[in-house]
C-alpha cells in the first residue's frame, strides 16, 4: 500500500528524501513526486509549493494518480499557543481555514455551504503518533492547526485565530489538504514543529528555524512509519 508524504516546501522533505532508500524522481503537473522505499514500505514524497491551492493540487495526484491510500504531512508552524516553543512538535487534531470568509451571508468564519468548519485526523494516527512520542519521551503537543493563504506575521491576526478558531497553530496547507483527503477517503495525518511565534519577529525566526524544525518534524515522521511497516 502506497504512502504519500508531503510538505510545502523543499526544506521540509529533504531531511526524509535522504533517510529513504533508491528514490525516483517523476515529474508531473509541474512538479516532482519521488516513488522511494523504506523499510517495506512504498512510499511517495514531493513538495507542493507553499499554500493551499498548490498543497491540494498536490496531495489530489498523489492520491489520484499515484495510488496513495494514506497520507502524512511533515512540516513548520507558526506558533499559536503561548506555550508552544519553537522546535515543538504539533499534531493536528483537526484543521480548518481560517481566511475562509463568507460571513456577509450569515454563515461563520471558516464555513461554506456543505462543508465543515473543522475536518478531523484519522484517529489511528493520532494513536501512533502519541505512542511514539510516549516511547521517546517527547512532550507532543496537539490542538486545532488553523491553515490559511497568509503568512502570519502579526499579533492581533493570531489571537482573532485563537478566539474564532480555537487553534493552537497556523500554518498554509493542512486544512486544505484535508478538504481531500477528507473527500478522497484517505486518511491523513498533520505533523508541523514550530518554527517561529507568528507574531513580528515571525519572518525572522522562521528564516532562522525552519531548517532546524523541519528535521525534527521529518526524524519523528520517519519514527511513525517504523510503526506503520
Ligand atoms: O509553507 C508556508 C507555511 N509554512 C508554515 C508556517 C506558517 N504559516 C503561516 N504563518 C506562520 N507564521 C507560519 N510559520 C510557519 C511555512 C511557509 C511560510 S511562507 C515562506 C516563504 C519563504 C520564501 N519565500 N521565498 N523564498 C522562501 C525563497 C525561494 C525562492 C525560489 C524558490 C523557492 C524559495
Amino acid at each position: 500500500m502506497k504512502i504519500a508524504i508531503l510538505g510545502a516546501m523543499k526544506e521540509e522533505i529533504a531531511p526524509i528524501l535522504a533517510k529513504v532508500e533508491n528514490y525516483k524522481k517523476i515529474r508531473y503537473a509541474n512538479n516532482d513526486f519521488y516513488t522511494a522505499t523504506y523499510q517495506g514500505l512504498e512510499l511517495v514524497i514531493a513538495y507542493s509549493k507553499i499554500g493551499k491551492v498548490f498543497a491540494a493540487l498536490t496531495a489530489t495526484i498523489m492520491i489520484e494518480k499515484f495510488g496513495c491510500k494514506k497520507l502524512l504531512f511533515s512540516g513548520v508552524a507558526g506558533a499559536i499557543n503561548s506555550n508552544f516553543k519553537i522546535g515543538d512538535l504539533v499534531i493536528a487534531t483537526a484543521l480548518c481555514q481560517h481566511d475562509l470568509d463568507i460571513t456577509a451571508f450569515g454563515h461563520p468564519f471558516g464555513f461554506v455551504p456543505e462543508g465543515d468548519v473543522c475536518i478531523a485526523t484519522d484517529k489511528n494516527f493520532l494513536d501512533i503518533a502519541r505512542m511514539v512520542a510516549s516511547e521517546k519521551n517527547i512532550d507532543l503537543k496537539e490542538g486545532i492547526i488553523a491553515t490559511g493563504d497568509q503568512f502570519v506575521a502579526d499579533e492581533k491576526r493570531k489571537f482573532w485565530i485563537a478566539d474564532e478558531f480555537k487553534a493552537h497553530a497556523v500554518e498554509m496547507e493542512g486544512g486544505s489538504v484535508a478538504v481531500v483527503c477528507n473527500a478522497l477517503n484517505v486518511p491523513f495525518f498533520i505533523l508541523r514543529a514550530i518554527s517561529d511565534s507568528a507574531d513580528m519577529d515571525a519572518g525572522f525566526d522562521f528564516e532562522e528555524f525552519l531548517e532546524e524544525s523541519s528535521l525534527i518534524s521529518a526524524d519523528f515522521l520517519i519514527s511513525m512509519l517504523d510503526r506503520l511497516k
